[in-house]
Parts: C-alpha cells; sequence; structure tokens
C-alpha cells in the first residue's frame, strides 16, 4: 500500500494489518526539484523495515514543472533528479513513479460521492468540472475549450449547486500535490497555466524524452527503473496537453527512449476511465514494460464521468487483467489503488482522499483472492 509518511492518518502497523510486504512512499518534505538527501532516504527505509516491511517503490520522485516546460533551468534540475536516482539506489530502492502531468496532479471533481452502501468514492464529472474552470479558476479563453451544448450543462450544474456543493468542488480540484497538505490558490494556478502558455501536446513530449533519456542511463547504471503513472483524467483538462493517456502515448514513449529503464506504473484506474482504451489489451502490449501496477476501477460514461468502483467491479475486466499477471508470472509490485472512504474511517482524521486504510484493505483483499483463484485454476 501507498504511505504518506509520518504524517498519514493510517500507520505502518495498519498497513502491515492489511497483509501488505511492502510499502510505497516518498519523501513528500523535499521540495520539488531538489535533490533526496541520502540520510533521509535511509531513514525512512529503516523506519519502514522496523515495522516488518520492505521499501522498493518510490512513489513519486517529481519532476519539476521546469522540466515539463523545458525552461533553461531544466538542465540543473535534470542533473538533480540524477543525483536523486543515485542516492535512492544506494539505499536499495528500485522503481521510481513519477507523471508528466503539468501543473496538477490527479484530479477529481468530488471527493466524497456516495455509494448505495454509505460508502464515499471519489468521481469526476465532467459538467462540474467545466463549471469550476469557467466560473470558479475564470481561467482566461477557458469558452473556448468547450462546445455550446457542454457549456450549457455546466452552467446549469453551476446554478443549480448550492453554496456547500460549488465550495465541495472548489476544494476537490485545488487539492494541492498528493501528499501535500497544502491547497493549491486560484492565482497560483492561473499563473502556472500561464507559463505553459499553448504548449502542444507534441512538445511536451518532446521534454518528457529529453528528461528520459537524460536520466535512464544513470537508472540503468544503478540498477533502478522508471515508471511513469498515466494522465488522470486521460484527456486534456485546462487547456494543458495530456501525452500518456493513450496506447499511442505510450508506444511513442517507448519508440522515444528505448532504454530498459524507461518503463510504466500501469494504473488500470487512471487508463480504464477512457471509453477509447482497452485497459487488458494495453497491459498485454505493454507488459514488458511495467514495472509497477496500480489495481483500481472505474465505472465510467460515453460524456466523461466516472467514479471509482469496488476493486472488482466498473468497466475494467480485472479478472482479464489478473490472468494476463498471473501467466507474466514475474514478480511486478503491486498496490490496490484508492478505496472507499467506509465503516471506521468515515469518522478518523488525517487520512488523503482516496487512501483510507479500510477501502484499500478491501481492494487488497479482493484482488489477493481474484489472483489466487486464477493461480489455482491453472
Ligand atoms: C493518485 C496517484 C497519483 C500518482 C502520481 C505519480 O492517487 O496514483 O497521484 O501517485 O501521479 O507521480
Amino acid at each position: 500500500m501507498r504511505w504518506y509518511g509520518p504524517n498519514d492518518g493510517v500507520s505502518l502497523r495498519d498497513i502491515r494489518q492489511a497483509g501488505c510486504t511492502g510499502v510505497v512512499t516518498a519523501l513528500h518534505q523535499i521540495p520539488v526539484g531538489d535533490v533526496w538527501p541520502e540520510e533521509e532516504i535511509a531513514a525512512r527505509r529503516k523506519q519502514i523495515e522496523t515495522a516488518g516491511m520492505t521499501w522498493t517503490v518510490i512513489e513519486s520522485l517529481p519532476v519539476h514543472d521546469s522540466i515539463k516546460k523545458g525552461d533553461a533551468s531544466r538542465d540543473e534540475l535534470i542533473e538533480k533528479y540524477q543525483q536523486s536516482i543515485r542516492n535512492v539506489a544506494k539505499e536499495g530502492l528500485k522503481v521510481i513513479t513519477y507523471n508528466f502531468m503539468p501543473v496538477l496532479d490527479w484530479l477529481r471533481t468530488d471527493l466524497e460521492y456516495p455509494m448505495p452502501d454509505g460508502s464515499l468514492a471519489l468521481r469526476f464529472e465532467r459538467a462540474a468540472f467545466i463549471a469550476f474552470d469557467v466560473f470558479q479558476l475564470r481561467r482566461p479563453q477557458a469558452a473556448n475549450d468547450y462546445t455550446p451544448e457542454e457549456l450549457l450543462v455546466a452552467d446549469a450544474w453551476f446554478d443549480s449547486a448550492s453554496e456547500n456543493q460549488r465550495e465541495k468542488l472548489r476544494f476537490s480540484c485545488m487539492q494541492g500535490l498528493p501528499g501535500s497538505t497544502k491547497m493549491f490558490t486560484r492565482e497560483e494556478v492561473l499563473e502556472a497555466l500561464t507559463e505553459y502558455g499553448d504548449m502542444s501536446a507534441e512538445t511536451l513530449r518532446e521534454n518528457l524524452l529529453y528528461f528520459l533519456n537524460a536520466v535512464c542511463p544513470v537508472a540503468e547504471e544503478e540498477g533502478v527503473v522508471m515508471a511513469v503513472h498515466p494522465d488522470d483524467p486521460p484527456m486534456p483538462v485546462l487547456g494543458l496537453p495530456r501525452i500518456v493517456s493513450t496506447a499511442n502515448d505510450l508506444r511513442e514513449l517507448i519508440k522515444g527512449c528505448p532504454s530498459p529503464a524507461n518503463g510504466l506504473c500501469f494504473c488500470t484506474g487512471s487508463l480504464g476511465a477512457s471509453l477509447s482504451n482497452d485497459v487488458p489489451a494495453m497491459l498485454q502490449e505493454f507488459m514488458d514494460r511495467v514495472y509497477f501496477l496500480h489495481l483500481r476501477n472505474t465505472a465510467r460514461d460515453a460524456q466523461g464521468n466516472f467514479f471509482e468502483a469496488d476493486h472488482l467491479e466498473g468497466d475494467t475486466d480485472m479478472a482479464s487483467v489478473m490472468k494476463i499477471l498471473v501467466k507474466e508470472n514475474r514478480s511486478i509490485p503491486m498496490r490496490p489503488d484508492h478505496g472507499h472512504l467506509m465503516m471506521d474511517d468515515l469518522t478518523k482524521s488525517g487520512l488523503y482522499p482516496g487512501y483510507g486504510a479500510i477501502g484499500r484493505l478491501r481492494g487488497l483483499a479482493e484482488l489477493r483472492g481474484l489472483e489466487a483463484g486464477i493461480r489455482a485454476m491453472i
């Protein structure tokens, strides 16, 4: 399971009792762009090992926006990233998860979407998101990115929303980076978006490949691999391009940097949120580059809305996914991604959205049961 570190409301003991052998974490206290110091990596590793688990997967070693934008400072920042790779390798870490989403990480419009059983899920509702963009963020030119019909629906959504619903929307969309308790402000987001200007998907991809071709040789030397997390949701947002959303994006990623250190954090939940992604087929195609797995499910529709379903429900056929993994028979680190907020976690504080203990424990138990069942059948 993922652990956000000492401030996480879910403890290492909880994670161990959920049946985990390994913890996925990051040094969230280190500002994005700074080198991860060896002593801090070592201290974190020791803490996890003392709790009876191992730490081999980092999620995430974030990539600075200046690298994503291709600014003049990128070479200096890439050198720092290379140094972090050397430092984590010294401590025995093997997989570095990162993403190349500009400005924001994952995005939802509702962090407390009620399920029929009373648990709460994460949801992305396109009309609400457009309402956020146009009426709350008030991004210049935002209206040009949507059809007149979409704008009408968003207008109706906003009109009929109560103050509380509007505030929940703003709160959900302005969540800071994962692991941070600091929310973005409207000004920060607008400024960051302006800095990207009208960057095309091609330029963003060139910047990703520039980064990878600089860090992968170091990763190879050090015996670690890079695992890019797909865009979440896998579609352009806030006028920004997305380049890790489709099978074709993944082909371009590997073609542009064939190093064996260039791989994927295959997130079935993020990829599965798009109707045009056939998740089991993508897993099959890119299997040899899958270095880390996030198993999660989404229930989606043709309008671009989705919510996070139970791990074995929703639109991604998790049994097919698991069959491919069992047949591959290679040890790949996996974590149950997200879980519903449920039972005692509903009243607990200090939990990060999607990362309660019990919902993830349920997901992990179901996934492990599915795996054991499939193994026994073949
Ligand atoms: C969301 C996570 C992502 C992921 C990063 C990787 O729950 O899967 O935030 O950690 O995108 O850099």
